[in-house]
């Protein structure tokens, strides 16, 4: 989330003060998001389990407002708290020691007095160095000999890392800090002890251009979040009125008007398994979570009718997050007719989605898996591999080909294809979500035959080339493993593909079905299934 936007975050920078006179932490923390603050370091050096509310709290409010959360000195607690990141000084862990904890997305700060410590510090896992007491600071009892402004200038010069000044600085000699190089500028008393905390505070935002924000509490949080109900509230205004919902969301359950052929499916999606909070955004993670539960229903000719969602929500998600997520889930719901029939809204400790959908299917013909026999080829709707090229250029920053990366966020539910597909009376029809590999398996095991997979007439997208080039992969072994393109696997006999291989452009033979030989398939490339989120 902050990758690219670090620098802005640490423009203006709170630490926390544990022993203000007045004001509690959390407090602070409220007044510093409130002038538009872009990080705060939890600073507490008395530590206890018995602050561990408080630390939550302030992740929670930081979350919730989009401000960089960090935790001083403890890896273990900034592990805990699943903060964004931690600050050690040169006598605490090491940054090593951090990235390995908190993995590669962490923002690990250093403190750097002098250009001769930056030197010896080792800052290769680092994202930011702290450095100062610019000025005299009387909030850090060891603090070491004031670098003055010149001393700031000559870190920064020598650092490639952005740093960020401390010690005495408030919002008049927060410029002259600027000037000096920093990126940013962290304060402490110039907020905890101030005799006008907010005032002091919109000043500061102002010296470090940060705009103020009229804050968000968390959902859950008692004194003034939504809660559940009044998040509910706010979702259902949106709904728009469906025909085929007689009794929209808001009562008890939903009255849906009389189908023929009910189909129910339902799918999971989870952070950190299925969608990644910090490359995504709500909005998408929404749109994908709808197209891959309607894929379940285009797999089985059904017709979208009426779709549920529950929704786990931890307390550092806020409820405008919520309301994005929403948003993505009604436009996906609008594009396939399909209304938003109810759900519900729980607190837990990951985000997490579970949807229903329920769909009519076809008088005539419900394809299944065990309909494949010996002398069927097996075709694909589409390109594969790409959404797992995707995941991984997302994982590694990489912007070189936005085009995988946009096959990984939108997945399409094939109800284009699938309806030509009925119209040929192919009756042996699965989505791909768990790669070729995997789900030409469900086929194979389901039928009773053996799959062996072919690539020789599979067109191999360019910028998929490229990017097994770039990363020395195997192009028949992403292809192969790689999940989540939600295209139709399909077996039928030759001469069937034959009259719609016109109709369905991008479409290939990707194998062919025999009689049963002891192997269900037989792979000349990649053999292992795609596991949604493992890298
Ligand atoms: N490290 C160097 S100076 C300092 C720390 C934690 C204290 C900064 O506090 P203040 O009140 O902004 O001077
Ligand atoms: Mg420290």
């Amino acid at each position: 989330m902050f990758g690219k936007n670090l620098k802005k975050a640490l423009r203006f920078y709170f630490i926390t003060d544990d022993s203000a006179p007045v004001l509690t932490p959390s407090e602070q923390a409220k007044i510093a998001i409130r002038a538009g603050a872009g990080a705060i370091q939890y600073r507490n050096k008395s530590f206890t389990s018995m602050y561990y509310d408080e630390a939550s709290e302030i992740r929670d409010l930081c979350r919730c407002n989009g401000v960089l959360f960090i935790v001083n000195d403890n890896i273990l607690l900034a592990k805990l708290l699943k903060a964004d990141g931690v600050h050690l000084g040169q006598y605490d862990e090491s940054s090593a020691a951090a990235r390995k904890i908190l993995g590669p997305d962490a923002i690990v700060g250093i403190s750097v007095s002098t250009p001769e410590e930056l030197y010896k510090s080792n800052i290769s896992n680092c994202d930011y160095i702290g450095t100062g007491p610019v000025f005299f600071t009387g909030t850090k009892k060891d603090a070491k000999k004031v670098i003055g402004l010149f001393g700031l200038k000559s870190v920064a010069e020598k650092s490639c890392l952005p740093v960020v000044a401390i010690g005495g600085i408030d919002a008049s000699s927060a410029p002259s800090c600027f000037a000096g190089g920093a990126a940013g500028v962290a304060v402490i008393s110039a907020i905890s002890r101030a005799p006008d905390p907010l005032n002091s505070a919109l000043k500061l935002g102002e010296a470090c251009f940060c705009s103020s924000r009229s804050y968000i509490e968390s959902p859950w949080s008692h004194d003034a979040g939504p809660g559940e109900f009044g998040l509910i509230e706010k979702l259902i205004k949106n709904i728009p009125a469906h025909p085929e919902a007689i009794v929209s969301p808001g009562d008890d359950a939903c009255l849906l008007s009389a189908i023929s052929n009910p189909v129910i499916t339902s799918d999971t999606q989870r952070e950190g398994v299925h969608f990644l909070l910090n490359r995504q955004t709500p909005e998408e993670i929404g749109i994908k979570a709808v197209e891959i539960t309607l894929s379940d229903l285009a797999a089985c000719y059904a017709r979208p009718v009426a779709l549920f969602i529950n929704l786990c929500l931890p307390s550092y998600v806020s409820g405008n997050t919520v309301e994005e997520i929403y948003k993505g889930v009604l436009n996906a719901l609008n594009k396939h007719e399909c209304a938003l029939a109810g759900g519900n809204i729980s607190s837990g400790s990951e985000l997490a989605l579970d949807l229903f959908a329920i769909g009519e299917a076809r008088k005539d013909l419900f394809p299944k898996r065990l309909n494949a026999k010996p002398g069927y080829g097996l075709y694909c709707t589409g390109p594969l591999g790409l959404a797992r090229a995707g995941l991984e250029l997302l994982n590694n920053n990489d912007t070189d080909f936005p085009d995988l990366v946009l096959k990984f966020k939108f997945p399409k539910a094939r109800f284009d294809a699938a309806h030509i597909l009925a119209n040929a009376g192919i009756d042996c029809v699965m989505d791909i979500s768990d790669g070729l590999y995997g789900d030409a398996g469900h086929i194979a095991k389901a039928s009773q035959v053996t799959i062996e997979l072919d690539l020789n007439s599979c067109p191999f997208d360019p910028s998929l080339l490229l990017f097994c080039q770039k990363y020395g992969r195997k192009t028949e072994e992403i292809i192969v493993e790689g999940g989540e393109d939600y295209e139709l696997l399909f077996a039928c006999h030759p001469d069937t593909y034959k009259t719609i291989a016109d109709k369905l452009k991008t479409s290939f033979q990707a194998g062919r079905c025999l009689a049963f030989n002891g192997k269900h398939i037989i792979s000349p490339f990649g053999t292992g299934s795609f596991r949604h989120g493992k890298k």
